[in-house]
């Protein structure tokens, strides 16, 4: 099991890396990277069942973004299970908060699909490795 799940993550990664070789020298530059997503995960460390996960998001000049709209979805290192989706909403000026439900232990990838107030969509993610079991 341990050796199934090393390989998987050996294989992400190397489809990871053919990505950046493949698009390296043609993408265009991305101002998406200037803009910050903060991200915080509670409980910590994280556990099966509802996480929440907030985020601040900024522009280039470090200015709060509000009005954004941030899907999540959360995807384990192994292959052939669903995605866990979820939505953040705005609490507070450039803050957002939405609920995620972990059904495994073991180790995740949150995706962060936003899409700014003027119809820029930005993509990040992050990992949540090792989510305990209750
Ligand atoms: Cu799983």
């Amino acid at each position: 099991m341990r050796n199934k799940a090393q390989l998987n993550r050996v294989l992400v990664l190397a489809a990871v890396i053919f990505c950046l070789i493949l698009t390296g020298c043609s993408r265009p530059p991305d101002s998406s990277r200037n803009f910050t997503i903060e991200h915080e995960i509670s409980p910590q460390p994280a556990r099966t069942g509802p996480v929440v996960v907030t985020l601040r998001l900024a522009d280039p000049a470090a200015r709060a973004i509000t009005g954004a709209h941030i899907a999540l979805e959360a995807d384990m290192s192994h292959a052939g299970m669903a995605p866990v989706f979820g939505e953040a909403k705005e609490i507070a000026p450039g803050r957002y908060q939405g609920e995620l439900s972990l059904g495994m232990a073991g180790d995740w990838v949150i995706l962060l699909h936003v899409t700014l107030p003027g119809g820029q969509r930005l993509e990040r993610q992050f990992p949540v490795n090792d989510v305990r079991p209750i």
